[in-house]
């Protein structure tokens, strides 16, 4: 069986730049989810690897969701020691580069495509610090349509940066960083 990186991998060769489109974006409940780009050791998890690689991390939170208020306690990893823990290992870097962490853009996926990025600056304890997690409990049981494991960001007005049914989260370098290192 194809993974999800193989197949985009036989995308790029068979039929030229790959989209989003041109995956499923079919929605549903995830089980599993890749981490994949600027890291170390690339990883797949399931919802055994969350709860059994890290200490829970526990965030109760209040935003709005089409407009009703919720409150839910969620249990998870933080995003931060997910990407800089084993086995992923940290996120990679160009020491020629100054603070190249602040150059790079972690891009949560779901199961239907919808996506939003993150700073890794924004979650590094050196600099932003923010507690965004990836949760895969709330009120201490599983996420249920939210799939396997979803996004919090603590704080958020609203809802729409909590991707669920998690499928991948990439972890890239958007900047024209080899254009410029030339004046760090
Ligand atoms: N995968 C995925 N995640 C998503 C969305 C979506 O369409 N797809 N909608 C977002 C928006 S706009 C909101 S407000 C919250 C709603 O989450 P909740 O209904 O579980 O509180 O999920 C967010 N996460
Ligand atoms: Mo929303």
């Amino acid at each position: 069986m194809l993974t999800r990186t193989s197949l985009v991998a036989a995308l790029l060769v068979s039929a030229g730049a790959p989209t989003l489109q041109a995956q499923q974006c079919s929605g549903g409940v995830s089980s599993k989810f890749v981490v994949t780009g600027d890291v170390n050791k690339p990883q797949i998890f399931n919802l055994d690897q969350l709860t059994q690689k890290y200490s829970p991390a526990q965030e109760n939170v209040t935003y709005f969701a089409a407009g009703s208020v919720v409150t839910e306690s969620f249990t998870g990893v933080l995003l931060w020691d997910l990407l800089n823990s084993p086995p992923v290992g940290g996120i990679t870097t160009n020491s020629n580069i100054k603070n190249d962490i602040l150059h790079k853009a972690i891009v949560v996926t779901g199961s239907d495509c919808y996506q939003s990025v993150f700073g890794a600056g924004e979650i590094d304890p050196s600099f932003g610090g923010s507690q965004i997690m990836v949760a895969y409990a709330t009120g201490g049981v599983s996420l249920g349509t939210a799939g396997f494991a979803r996004i919090v960001v603590p704080g958020d007005k609203a809802g729409g940066r909590f991707v669920s049914n998690i499928v991948e989260i990439e972890v890239k370098d958007p900047t024209d960083a080899g254009l410029k290192m030339i004046r760090h």
